[in-house]
C-alpha cells in the first residue's frame, strides 16, 4: 500500500503543473493577450482616450491600431460600463447615423460596417435618437448605461478596442502533455 501511495503523490507531483500548465495556455489560445495598459474583454483590448470630438476620436483609435467601441452584446457592454474611468463621463461610441434621419435601420458600427440591427443588440435610452442633427451616438450613465445621439462636434472621450494578440506558438502546443503519448513516457 506505501508504494501505491507514494506512486500516487508522485503522479499527482508531476501531473498537476502540467494540467494547471495546459489551462493557461488553452486559455490564452482562445481569448490571446492584451498590451500593457489595454483592459481585456474575451479576445478584445480595451482602451479610453482623453474628451475629443468624433472624428478626432476615430482618428485616435486609428493611430493606436483599433477602433471605436462597437457594442453588440449585454455581457460586452456591462464589462465596458464597470471598467470606464469615470462614470460620470459620456463616451463614445464606434455607431453613427449614416442618413441623419434617426431611423435606426441607418445606424451603422463604423468598426465592422454592420447595422445596429445586425448585430441583434441595441440599448437606446428614452426617445432615442431623437435629434436628426445629431449623427453620432455615446454611451452614458443616465443611469443605467445607455445609448444616446449627440452632436459629432461635442467632445466626450473615446473607448477604442482591437483584437488581442494570439500567439501562435502557443496555440500549437494546446493539449501538450495530457493528450499526449510523450507526456505519458515522460512520466
Ligand atoms: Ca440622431
Amino acid at each position: 500500500m506505501a508504494l501505491v501511495h507514494a506512486t500516487v503523490k508522485f503522479l499527482l507531483f508531476i501531473w498537476a503543473p502540467m494540467v494547471f500548465h495546459g489551462r493557461l495556455v488553452a486559455s490564452d489560445a482562445v481569448n490571446g493577450t492584451c498590451d500593457p495598459g489595454w483592459l481585456q474583454f474575451r479576445d478584445k483590448c480595451i482602451s479610453f482616450s482623453s474628451k475629443m470630438n468624433y472624428e478626432n476620436a476615430l482618428k485616435y483609435c486609428q493611430n493606436i491600431k483599433s477602433s471605436l467601441m462597437e457594442i453588440d452584446s449585454v455581457e460586452k457592454e456591462s464589462f465596458v460600463a464597470s471598467s470606464v474611468p469615470d462614470s460620470s463621463n459620456v463616451y463614445w461610441l464606434g455607431l453613427i447615423d449614416l442618413v441623419g434621419n434617426d431611423s435606426i435601420n441607418d445606424h451603422v458600427w463604423v468598426q465592422s460596417n454592420r447595422s445596429v440591427i445586425a448585430t441583434g443588440y441595441q440599448n437606446w435610452g428614452l426617445s432615442n435618437p431623437g435629434k436628426a442633427s445629431q449623427r453620432c451616438v455615446v454611451l452614458r450613465n443616465s443611469p443605467p448605461y445607455q445609448w444616446y445621439d449627440r452632436s459629432c462636434d461635442d467632445t466626450y472621450y473615446a473607448i477604442c478596442e482591437k483584437n488581442s494578440v494570439k500567439d501562435i506558438v502557443a496555440s500549437s502546443t494546446v493539449g501538450y502533455p495530457m493528450s499526449s503519448t510523450a507526456g505519458r513516457n515522460f512520466v
